[in-house]
């Protein structure tokens, strides 16, 4: 494990629910097309899981953000794919297109899949650069390791790309629940090794994104969306009882609360649509909160981006509070927004 716990850490501090001299900072896709140097990387890599799986390039571009910016944490770079491509399904990435995999729709397909145990083996070029990160990176920045959710990565590998509905995963959670949980426990374990792997190798904060958890209905939505994370956060912590993890459960709505306490993890990262003074009253009690700006405003920039970065940071940031965006950066996003966006967090005092 890394010798990097530099106690001072202000993400580490927020996370253990301390109050912090100034807001911690980072942004979900704070690596990535926006940036000129990462289209630079990104084409000499030549495939988009080349760049994942080449220490060297996948380290450089974790770094980019950080030498613009002064972020308070790097986040790995690398995809929550990464995952169903070690599990032995075919992934690409197509030019304009997105993930692209074989789909996997029954129990025959499943069978195909090879065991959990084998990812910690075939992802090692990804816990190399999580090493070298954790080496390279100032002392006051945290590394942040990751992971999808069950639910979202099932989604994908169900229905072979991205979808609006998640139509495909639905039909056959719907159909035969039993067969599809197959699939959600083999993908707990798979996380649980690759998360575990990330931590051994010097990752200080893992964050599990659950993106299309908002699309399930209730009863769904508890067993493969809360469940599966509540299970992933007990394996997690009875490993490395003092890593916090950080879940994403994207659209959860009047289901955050339940599960921000059933779930036990140490952070809810919040999406655009939650009100702030509702989590504040409704959340915050219970950990730290990371959120929420809507990335469309990071693209505005202007006086309307900083009236709701600052509307934020005066409801939340009372309380543990890490500043970040509602959903990931977009790439027509101009990095002088992100440099304004970064000051006005750094600068700012309750
Ligand atoms: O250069 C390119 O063309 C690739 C674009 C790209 C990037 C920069 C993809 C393809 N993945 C990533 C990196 C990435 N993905 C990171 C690390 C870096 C960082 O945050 O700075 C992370 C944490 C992810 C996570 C991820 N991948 C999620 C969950 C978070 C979210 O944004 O909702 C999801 C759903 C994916 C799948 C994925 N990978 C890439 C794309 C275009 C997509 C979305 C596909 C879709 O539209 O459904």
């Amino acid at each position: 494990m890394s010798d990097r716990k530099a106690p001072g850490k202000k993400l580490l501090k927020a996370l253990a629910g301390e109050m912090t001299d100034g807001i911690p900072v980072w942004l979900m896709r704070q690596a990535g097309r926006y940036l000129p140097e990462y289209r630079k990387v990104r084409a000499e890599a030549g495939s988009f899981l080349d760049l994942c799986y080449t220490p060297d390039f996948a380290e450089e571009v974790t770094l980019q953000p950080i030498r613009r910016f002064g972020f308070d944490a790097a986040i790995l770079f690398s995809d929550i794919l990464v995952v169903p491509d070690a599990l032995g399904q075919q992934v690409a990435f197509k030019e304009g297109e997105g993930p692209v995999l074989e789909p996997i729709t029954d129990l025959a397909g499943l069978a195909k899949l090879s065991s959990p145990d084998g990812v910690k083996g075939r992802l090692a070029p990804v816990y190399e650069t999580v090493a070298r990160l954790s080496r390279s990176l100032p002392s006051e920045t945290t590394l942040i390791g990751f992971a999808g959710a069950p639910w979202t990565v099932a989604t994908y590998m169900v229905g072979g790309r991205g979808s609006p509905d998640q139509a495909a995963a639905k039909a056959w959670a719907y159909r035969a629940p039993d067969e599809f949980q197959t699939l959600i426990d083999l993908l707990v374990e798979a996380t649980v090794e690759h998360l575990s792997a990330q931590v051994e190798a010097g990752a200080e904060v893992l964050q599990v994104f659950d993106t299309w958890a908002g699309s399930l209905p209730e009863l769904s939505f508890e067993r493969f969306a809360l469940q599966p994370m509540k299970t992933i956060r007990e394996k997690l912590k009875a490993r490395f009882p003092d890593v916090p993890v950080i879940a994403f459960p994207r659209g959860a709505g009047g289901m955050a609360e339940r599960y921000f306490r059933e779930t036990g993890v140490t952070g809810l990262s919040l999406d655009t649509g939650v009100s702030p003074a509702w989590a504040r009253d409704n959340l915050q009690g219970q950990g730290c909160l990371q959120g929420n700006l809507d990335p469309l405003l990071l693209v505005a920039g202007g006086p309307e981006m900083r009236r709701q970065a600052l509307h934020i940071l005066e409801t939340l940031g009372q309380g543990p509070f890490i500043f970040n965006l509602g959903h990931g950066i977009v790439p027509q996003t101009p990095p002088e927004h992100v440099a304004e966006l970064v000051t006005l967090v750094q600068e700012w005092r309750p």
